[in-house]
């Protein structure tokens, strides 16, 4: 029990990543059932979707769960009515600066945590209210920012008086108590839960993180300004060769409908395979709550051997 439980209401400091198209209800109330917060990733889809997502995890836990909001998404706004008339516990942001929402949040006493990948944005969310901020190192899968978890937890933690919660290259116990170790009060994982039982991603698209190595991944997308990193495929590598021409129009061509052709229809050879540089350590499909009480055992094993040999000395 920490900060981080407190603000979340759960169990255990631990948030899974939002990953859209794919933390649906049926993961999001697995992870909440399990201790953490489960997350449903609204990405870009109908408010009326999110809605139907938000009664069906309601079906599944009685427990805390959050939505995120991708804020490039073109029906934001729709959507922070929704999050507000349903009062959900806890929301999340990505892709951008949520501070002109934040206010209206507070009021309805919903609980924001902004994702941020760099310190100057989550300084501006702090200023504005947010309740605490996940961290994101440029390892996670997805969009990501320029500096690594491991630069910048501490950085943060320094920075903020708002709890830091972790995230990008976390997918055991000795990540988490790495975390712990930078000044993190909670985690944030993502690539880990994409295999989780309850996880509705297709099984090609499991198949590949389970057989991803160290340098499987690979971040696309610079020029464009948002770079994400994905597993490495035919599709990553038409997009890398784009960087040489900066060619914009075929770039987002080549982009439409990846993301659903390698979740839902299980192309991971053409579609968009998002996940984190630390899929070479993820062999395993689990259930949720499996993997989070396996994940703090283990961490909490390393504190006592560690302060055992601390002791010794
Ligand atoms: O947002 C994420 N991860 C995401 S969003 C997403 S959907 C998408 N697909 C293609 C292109 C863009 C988005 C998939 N994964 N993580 C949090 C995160 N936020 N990472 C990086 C940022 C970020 C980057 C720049 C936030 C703000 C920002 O600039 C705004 C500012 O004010 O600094």
């Amino acid at each position: 029990m920490n900060r981080v439980c407190e603000i979340l209401g759960t169990e255990y400091p631990i948030i899974q990543g939002a990953m859209a198209r794919i933390a649906t209800a049926e993961l999001a109330g697995a992870v909440s059932n399990g201790g953490g917060l489960g997350i449903i990733a609204a990405g870009g889809a109908p408010v009326e979707w999110v809605k139907e997502q938000i009664d069906k995890c309601r079906a599944i836990t009685d427990k805390p769960f959050g939505v995120n909001i991708m804020l490039l998404a073109d029906n934001v706004d729709e959507l922070v009515d929704l999050l507000i008339e349903e009062k959900v516990a806890v929301v999340t942001t990505g892709a951008g600066n949520p501070g002109k929402y934040i206010p209206r949040f507070k009021e309805a006493g919903i609980k924001v945590i902004p994702v941020v990948a760099n310190v100057t944005l989550a300084k501006r969310v702090q200023r504005a209210g947010a309740d605490a901020v996940v961290a994101e190192g440029c390892e996670a899968g997805g969009h990501i920012g320029e500096t690594t978890t491991m630069a910048m937890i501490p950085q943060m933690v320094d920075a903020l008086d708002i709890p830091v919660i972790a995230a990008g290259g976390i997918a055991d116990g000795r990540g988490l108590a790495a975390a712990y170790m930078l000044g993190a009060e909670g985690v944030q994982m993502g690539t880990r839960f994409l295999v989780a039982e309850e996880c509705i991603v297709s099984q090609p698209y499991k198949e590949m993180v389970l057989k991803a190595k160290d340098s499987s991944t690979v971040a696309t997308g610079r020029f464009t300004g948002h770079p994400v990193r994905v597993l490495k495929n035919k599709l990553s590598r038409q997009m890398l060769e784009l960087e040489k021409t900066q060619d914009l129009e075929e770039f987002e061509r080549l982009g439409t409908g990846a993301l659903s052709r390698a979740v839902l229809q299980g192309d991971v050879d053409h579609g968009s395979v998002m996940s984190g540089q630390i899929a070479g350590l993820v062999n395993k499909e689990q259930p949720a709550a499996e993997i989070i009480r396996e994940m703090f055992e283990e961490a909490e094993k390393i504190y006592d051997a560690r302060a055992a040999v601390v002791k010794e000395r």
